[in-house]
């Protein structure tokens, strides 16, 4: 956790503290999983604030910090530290925290301050690449264990409570995100969470869900289809899967995240569906599902050694359906590993 306060405050003017209200960078600095929790550091300054619940949690998992009562109250506690600017993160706290907090603090600016202090985030270090790795490998075996039991008939719904039972039966936490399973047209949805729908011959099926395994995210999506494709089907099925090689291909530290999003969309537009690649091609993951830098064609980022990102081409088509292929790829000593091993030839189920 040192290295990571000393990136934050390496980023920031001399003379500014961080108050922190969000579970991400709550648990990302401190180690402390409650979500009844906030930060409060300086350089050289370390508090949590939290109640009598999570006393002893937050020794045993922070034990660099100093733990507040929040019962002392909010001017108590703003004074705990010498500076001159609180930088605080105005996506994470309410407007009513803030009113309340801004009323308490005596000869401190309180400035937003969100991007700041997520910056270190987007660099991995070793054992992030390895808790995600980890993550990412409980979603494969969870493709293959669906694998074995999809069949036509099956609601949407059946096949994600099967993947999530799955997964938390490895060990997983709980969930990325809320699991997508859509089949037909509701594949055309690059965000059809699992309906009551069921599956029928000739259906695509997008399965695109992830766990999270101690504090890290997964991040996949495959997309099987249910009897012989036509030939329409085989067509979008290639050029996605050709648009993410090609793409995996060529990704290397220092290039631009824009030219990485532009190697699979070029793909795509060439192969005449380009209006229908309609997001960009992938987020960063860490301890939340979608973290920066993004390839995205109006990205200015460079990728940099540590980063993790997906890779997530779709050609989504409304009345007749869609697909998206997503691997997770780390960045390391210049070259990528792809962390996502399922096998992403055309699966006929
Ligand atoms: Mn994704």
């Amino acid at each position: 956790m040192q290295s990571r306060i000393d990136r934050l405050f390496n980023g920031l003017p001399d003379g500014c503290g961080v108050f922190i209200s969000g579970y991400p960078n709550i648990f990302y600095y401190s180690g402390f999983t409650s979500e009844d929790a906030f930060l409060l550091m300086t350089k050289t300054e370390r508090y949590i604030i939290t109640d009598s619940r999570y006393f002893i949690q937050a020794k045993i998992q922070s034990p660099d910090f100093e733990i507040i009562d929040i019962k002392k109250g909010w001017e108590y506690i703003f004074n705990l530290i010498d500076c001159d600017t609180i930088r605080f993160e105005e996506n994470k706290l309410t407007y009513g925290m803030y009113q309340r907090i801004l009323g308490n603090i005596k000869n401190k600016e309180f400035a937003a301050g969100q991007s700041d202090i997520d910056k270190p985030r987007r660099i991995k270090d070793k054992e992030e690449i390895k808790l995600i790795s980890e993550a990412e490998k409980i979603g494969d075996e969870a493709f293959s264990h669906i694998l074995k039991i999809l069949k036509t008939g099956m609601s949407e719904r059946d096949v994600a409570i099967e993947l999530e039972t799955y997964m938390k039966r490895q060990c997983a936490s709980g969930l990325s995100f809320e699991t997508i399973a859509a089949s037909g047209l509701r594949s055309a949805m690059p965000h059809g969470t699992a309906s009551g729908k069921l599956i029928g011959k000739g259906d695509f099926l997008t399965l695109d869900f992830g766990c999270v395994y101690k504090g890290y995210c997964s991040d996949m999506t495959r997309t099987v289809v249910f009897g012989t494709p036509d030939a329409k089907q085989k067509e979008v099925y290639d050029l996605v899967l050709k648009a993410q090689n090609t793409a995996l291909d060529s990704i290397k530290s220092g290039m631009n995240c824009a030219d990485i999003d532009k190697l699979a969309r070029d793909v795509i537009v060439d192969g005449g569906y380009g209006e229908y690649f309609t997001h960009s091609l992938g987020h960063s993951v860490g301890v939340e599902i979608h973290e920066n830098p993004v390839f995205s064609p109006k990205s200015t980022d460079i990728l940099e050694d540590g980063c993790v990102l997906s890779v997530e081409p779709g050609i989504y088509i409304d009345g007749w359906g869609g697909v998206r292929i997503e691997d997770l790829i780390a960045v390391c000593d210049g070259e990528i590993i792809n962390l996502t091993h399922s096998p992403k030839e055309l699966i006929v189920i």
